[in-house]
């Protein structure tokens, strides 16, 4: 159980924690790889979402698991790149969330994941929540619990 002065510190922003969906890299499932690659190298990040044709979270995909999906026995073979779907090489070991989810859920998978993403009711992919967000505020939250606790007892 998280104590109602951290939780009101960490959720009191008038930035969104949530980076909305619109904004979030993301590649389909039935991508080819080369497209993949292409959208990691553009935008920088190491690993992005993996959405299905209807919009639901299908996994996670980065430039390591790119190569090691096209490699043979001894040597990369560069053509699969052309021919391989990211739901080949994909992994299905990413966070997803209830965007009404609890904030000791998003702390508690934020230690093991470097994202998380939100979901509607109907399982559709709305936005992410990424360490630096919620790191921030831990940080805002460190500088800032005195002020808050005398707040909280007068
Ligand atoms: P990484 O790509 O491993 O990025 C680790 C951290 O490096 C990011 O942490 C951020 O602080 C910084 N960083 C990397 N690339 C950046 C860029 N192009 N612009 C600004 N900062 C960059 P977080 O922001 O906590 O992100 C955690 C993870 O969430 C990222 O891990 C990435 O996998 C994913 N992510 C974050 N924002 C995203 C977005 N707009 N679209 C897709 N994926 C995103």
């Amino acid at each position: 159980m998280i104590s109602q002065i951290i939780e009101d510190i960490l959720l009191d922003h008038e930035e969104n924690l949530i980076i909305d969906g619109h904004k979030v890299a993301t590649v389909r499932a039935e991508n080819t790889c080369l497209h993949a690659l292409m959208i990691l190298n553009s935008v920088g990040y190491s690993s992005i979402p993996v959405l299905d044709r209807e919009g639901r979270v299908a996994g996670q995909i980065s430039t390591p698991l790119i190569f090691s999906g096209i490699k043979d026995e001894l040597q990369y073979n560069w053509d699969k790149l052309a021919e391989r779907r990211v739901s080949e090489v994909m992994s299905t070991n990413v966070a997803v969330l209830d965007e009404n989810c609890a904030l000791e859920d998003i702390l508690h998978n934020l230690v093991n994941h470097s994202f998380l993403c939100l979901v509607d009711s109907g399982g559709f992919f709305r936005g992410i929540i990424t360490r630096r967000e919620l790191l921030k505020r831990v940080n805002y939250l460190a500088h800032e619990f005195d002020r808050y606790t005398e707040m909280y007892s007068n």
